[in-house]
């Protein structure tokens, strides 16, 4: 089951979750068997070298034709700039992409989102592909690739970081994702790109690293009364509001939303921090002004500037992705906010997320989700978010780790 939307946690999710892991160890996997990727069999072996698994072949090589399709259906390219297109990959995905294990809730990405995920700098039209019936050319099926330089150790790797695989509800179980994620690997290829990093919620050979949703109620009248979290035992409605209460405004002198000037000094400051976790992505100005920016509705980021010397000293971000309520009288969308980059050196990072909150609260988010990256740990009880029922899985394809990776040594996140 797909369980990228995380509600929170109950002991017995805990427990089907340990029998579902060991479960997927001995599951087989007709596809993934057949791909670059670190297989169940070879974990713990040692004599296995770090990097990638396969070396490139010359581009001659890489097959020219796209992968064959069902007679019925054919490829093609959705150019996100064009309104009409992106509208058309909204629709599919609202209706067909994640849900939690128990259905009450889908992603349901904004036009202006998909478009900010999808065309980044240097970005190739070519990777954003859909797959629609000839005869009504209804879009039944979509993939993404967008580039990105991720450093694992010392090496600075080129990558593609595959998003929105998506196959209607009503085609599912035939076999499409296999030939959809061999020909966004061959489009790949012709660009003389040979490595991939994706996530997903479930568990295929072989994660790098497994992370864990925790959420921050912030409106928690909404979240209980949809169900997304439960009222605690010898809770009231009354207590548990004034339990998640917030301040109406940041506390640390200097906090303010990142402007266009912040660009320079925000990659430095986010360079330096990510330097320390063994996969992270190399950002430079280009990506951190496209990637960081505030953008209504979509990423929001906050510095803090020192009020004496207005030196650049901490960031933190968050994006805005809500998921539409199945089936609710009273309600149709969540709206949450995720933890994105954050970068504390002189404001402690609880107190500077403590000010993201405040901020998110005041945008009218429902709930703030962070996963365990980073140095998130350090500030999620102590900020009351509670664990998650959802598991995110982390992948490189064509690339080996000898060891799987604890969550806080992941400095990448994926949207
Ligand atoms: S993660 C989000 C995925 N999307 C959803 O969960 C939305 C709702 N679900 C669906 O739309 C469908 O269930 C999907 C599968 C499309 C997911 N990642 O066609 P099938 C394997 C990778 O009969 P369907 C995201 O977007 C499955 O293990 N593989 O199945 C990142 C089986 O293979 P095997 C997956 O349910 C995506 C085969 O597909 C996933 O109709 C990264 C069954 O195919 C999954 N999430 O469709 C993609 N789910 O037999 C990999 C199932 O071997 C990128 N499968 O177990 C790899 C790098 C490529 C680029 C490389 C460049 C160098």
């Amino acid at each position: 089951e797909t369980n990228l939307i995380a509600k929170e946690d109950s002991s017995l999710a805990t427990i089907a979750r340990g029998f579902q892991d060991s479960i997927s160890l001995g599951k087989t996997h007709k596809f993934w068997e057949t791909q670059p990727v670190g297989q169940f069999k070879d974990i713990g072996d040692s004599s296995l070298p770090e990097g990638p698994i396969e070396s490139p072949t010359p581009l001659s090589e890489v097959k020219q034709e796209p992968y064959n399709l069902p007679t019925q259906y054919e490829w093609t390219n959705c150019d996100m700039e064009s309104e009409e297109t992106c509208n058309k990959v909204y629709n599919l995905l609202k209706d067909n992409y994640v849900e939690d294990d128990e259905n009450m809730f889908r992603f349901n990405y904004s036009q202006e989102f998909l478009r900010w995920a999808l065309c980044p700098p240097g970005y190739y039209p070519s990777w954003h592909i859909g797959v629609r019936a000839k005869a009504s050319q209804k879009l039944v099926a979509f993939i993404t690739g967008v580039p990105a330089r991720i450093r694992v150790r010392d090496a600075v790797v080129k990558m593609v970081e595959i998003n929105f695989l998506c196959v209607h509800k009503k085609l599912r179980s035939k076999r499409l994702a296999p030939v959809m994620i061999k020909e966004v690997t061959r489009r790949v290829h012709l660009e003389n790109i040979w490595q991939a990093a994706y996530t997903a919620g479930v568990v295929l050979p072989t994660p790098i690293t497994t992370c864990q949703y925790w959420h921050r109620s912030l409106n928690p009248k909404k979240l209980i009364d949809v169900g997304f979290s439960r009222l605690g035992a010898r809770m009231t409605m009354s207590r548990t509001i004034k339990l998640y209460k917030l301040p109406d405004s940041p506390s640390t002198p200097g906090f303010r939303k990142m402007e266009l000037r912040d660009v320079p000094a925000v990659t430095r400051l986010l360079r330096n921090y990510l330097s320390q976790f063994v996969v992270a992505p190399d950002f430079d100005e280009n990506d951190v002004e496209h990637w960081l920016l505030p953008t209504e509705n979509v990423v929001d980021s906050y510095l803090v500037e020192s009020p004496e010397t207005h030196e650049i000293t901490d960031f933190c971000s968050f994006y805005t992705l809500p998921s539409s309520i199945l089936g609710n009288q009273n309600y149709l969308t969540l709206k949450a906010a995720y933890s994105y980059y954050n970068v504390s050196v002189k404001t402690p990072l609880l107190q500077l997320m403590n000010d993201a909150l405040i901020v998110a609260k005041q945008k009218d988010f429902d709930v703030f989700n962070a996963l365990d990256v980073m140095h998130n740990e350090s500030f999620l009880k102590e900020l009351k978010f509670g664990p998650g029922d959802g598991q995110l899985h982390c992948y490189l394809y064509n690339y080996r780790l000898q060891h799987a990776l604890r969550p806080s040594e992941l400095g990448l996140v994926l949207l």
